[in-house]
């Protein structure tokens, strides 16, 4: 079914955010999932995240009202496929990340997308409020930077050079804030 074929190559990786034809490195590790284009700015913080720790990834749109059949598939083949981590993106009545956490074991991190009239509170607590049993790890509203780091912390949690990454990031952060401490004891 071509519908259900995995996202082809595109130009650059982060830079796919100006096409909707989706983008895969050769052996991704993280698939970047959302419900339609226009979450693709809401998302795109994850890819640049990704791209810094050098994790390959893969991002696609795959509805969950409007191409059930693509979303199912998807899920299922994702581990066999190699992927660690889902990230799923979506706003309003925000079923995606859901739908596919009952389609795979793998961990899936929902990103909930601003954008309605309810301002993504409503996508919010679609993600949020799974039944017990099929749990999604949800991130703040448009916080797409973090859902990148909690499924490289999912990797790193195994993989102990991505661990030395996120430990090195951590400290980057620290040092900002400590420069800026500074700059305002002067
Ligand atoms: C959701 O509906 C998508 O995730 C998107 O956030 C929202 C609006 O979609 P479009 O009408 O912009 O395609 O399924």
């Amino acid at each position: 079914d071509a519908l259900c074929t995995p996202p082809r190559p595109a130009a650059t990786a982060a830079a796919a955010g100006t096409t909707t034809s989706g983008f895969s490195h050769p052996q991704p590790l993280v698939g970047i999932i959302m419900g339609s284009d226009s979450d693709l700015p809401t998302l795109l913080p994850a890819a640049r995240i990704l791209d810094t720790f050098k994790i390959p990834y893969e991002l696609t749109i795959c509805s969950a009202h409007r191409t059930p059949a693509r979303m199912v598939t998807y899920a299922k083949e994702a581990a066999g496929r190699g992927l660690r981590c889902i990230i799923a993106g979506a706003g309003g009545a925000a079923h995606l990340p859901g739908m596919v956490a009952s389609e795979t074991t793998l961990p899936v991190v929902g990103v909930p997308v601003k954008g309605s009239v309810l301002d993504g509170v409503d996508s919010l607590y679609s993600i949020v409020q799974m039944p017990r049993g099929i749990p999604v790890a949800t991130v703040g509203i448009a916080n797409a930077t973090n859902a990148a780091l909690l499924a490289i912390r999912i990797i790193g949690s195994a993989t102990p050079e991505t661990a030395a990454d996120l430990a090195a990031y951590a400290r980057d952060l620290e040092n900002e804030v400590l420069h800026k401490v500074d700059k305002m004891e002067e």
